[in-house]
């Protein structure tokens, strides 16, 4: 795998600032903070916007809270502190949580948790949405490897229809991660229904990577290509792109194959020996969360990036915030710059973010300012309340789509000032799945093209873009 230095690339494109308290500017854009869900969450971990155009948001206490992203008003539709072990002071408890891929059809969502058994034991279930709780726990997957720290446990639905589960190795200092009987330092690849899919990279084994410390990132972009974000022991944090089979060094190399640090006296030729190097690396540690592939219209500046949550700073631990990554196109290399590429760097830990993908809204749960839990616990809004308005000026005639609901073609009209733009077609998880530009006032997307499912169509035209939702039966 090609050897990509470390270094701090300054951003041309991105100028961060604060306008003052509450708004973030990033280059010509401005977005307008908001506090939601004040005292209504606790111990954030997951937040996902749901199909329901809901805030989902894991507890690590060992809850499930529901949040109208315009109210704020919080609901419990899972209380499961009976079963999770958790523990305040340090990390185990309710963590990673995705929606089945075809949520619509099977409203399941999948969750990670520990419980006791032996010290701890990470645990993957389905439970059912009935429009009012989460029903019906079933267990996919129990006796995973797990520890009071180092529970890893980011969890994603893949373009593939699998689930990718990020393991970490439990606190046990690595001997976890190299042997390929445990699941603790792995991703593991999973049918939905908790069997090895047939075509994993190891014969009859769930492990798709190995030689993971504690990734609590995992994000997999429109192109397909997955990423992880990785805690470092104190030396060096990381930023890998996750391919089956390879071994992402763990513990006989941290960050970078540099021979540091020191102590663990890492092999002088990482490539010829098979450990693979990652994208990036920060050090000292600075304690990276879950991230996010961003390519919304409402943030132009932010087109083809991670956002990443930070949870300390660096040495001095006021650089914590989120931190832009951009991809080079073929989404093979990121360069990030701390001077420049730092926003919402005045809200504490920043656990986990999530996107509406209609508007491009960012939101944000933190965890307070100290580890493991500290408050405040809260969520914060992002908007960049301009984009809605353009989207209002051009209201009515602008853009039309139908049937909507549509279970065959699915028709457009858009106004003549369009002709010549371009349109976009975005899944609700954020993919962009279909482009094209506009050439007459009528045109389709036929029967077939899209799956079934929610999806978001913005076209751009000279007096701006106009964005509507629309749904494939
Ligand atoms: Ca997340
Ligand atoms: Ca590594
Ligand atoms: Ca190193």
């Amino acid at each position: 795998m090609k050897l990509i230095q470390y270094t701090l690339i300054a951003s041309l494109l991105l100028s961060v600032s604060y306008c003052n308290a509450q708004d973030v500017t990033i280059g010509s854009t401005t977005l307008t903070e908001r506090e939601i869900a004040v005292d209504a969450v606790y111990t954030p971990w997951e937040i996902q916007w749901g199909p329901d155009d809901h805030l989902w948001v894991t507890e690590r206490q060992g809850r499930v809270m529901r949040v109208d992203p315009i109210t704020g008003l919080a609901t419990e539709i899972l209380d499961y502190q009976s079963v999770v072990n958790y523990n305040f002071a340090i990390e185990p408890g309710m963590l990673g949580m995705c929606f089945h891929p075809d949520f619509e059809n099977t409203p399941l969502v999948y969750i990670m948790y520990t419980t006791p058994g032996g010290g701890y034991n990470n645990n993957l279930a389905s439970f059912e949405w009935d429009g009012t709780e989460l029903i019906n726990p079933t267990i996919i997957l129990d006796n995973l490897h797990a520890g009071g720290i180092h529970s890893g446990s980011r969890i994603i639905a893949t373009q593939d229809g699998k689930l990718l589960l990020s393991l970490g190795d439990g606190g046990d200092g690595g001997s976890s991660s190299q042997n390929m009987n445990s699941t603790g330092g792995k991703m593991l690849r999973v049918n939905l229904d908790g069997t090895i899919p047939a075509d994993n990279p190891f014969p009859d084994s769930y492990v798709y990577s190995y030689g993971h410390r504690n990734p609590q990132g995992l994000v997999q972009a429109p192109d397909g290509k997955i990423y992880s974000s990785e805690h470092g022991q104190e030396a060096q944090d990381e930023l890998n792109l996750i391919v089956p089979t390879l071994n992402y060094g763990w513990p006989d190399v941290e960050g970078f194959c540099d021979d540091y640090p020191s102590n663990i006296n890492e092999p002088t030729n990482c490539e010829e020996e098979g450990y693979t190097e990652p994208l990036m690396e920060w050090r000292p540690c600075m304690a990276v969360n879950d991230l996010i592939y961003y390519n919304h219209p409402a943030i132009p500046e932010l087109e083809n990036t991670l956002l990443m949550c930070v949870m300390k700073g660096f040495s001095n631990q006021s650089d914590r915030g989120l931190f832009i990554l951009q991809l080079n196109e073929d989404g093979t290399e990121v360069t990030f710059d701390e001077n420049n590429d730092i926003i919402i760097s005045n809200r504490g830990r920043l656990r986990d973010i999530c996107v509406n993908p209609h508007d491009g809204t960012i939101y944000i749960a933190v965890n307070g300012s100290g580890y493991s839990n500290d408050g405040p616990n809260s969520i914060y809004e992002y908007k960049n309340e301009a984009f809605d308005s353009v989207d209002e000026k051009v209201t009515g005639g602008g853009l039309t789509i139908y049937p909507n609901p549509s279970a065959g073609d699915v028709k457009f009209e858009v106004a003549e000032h369009l002709l010549g733009g371009t349109y976009e077609v975005i899944s609700y998880d954020g993919k962009k799945v279909l482009e094209g530009s506009i050439s007459s006032t009528n045109f389709e997307i036929k029967d077939g093209a899209l799956n079934s499912g929610s999806y978001y169509v913005v076209v751009r035209g000279d007096l701006g873009s106009i964005s509507r939702t629309f749904i494939v039966q």
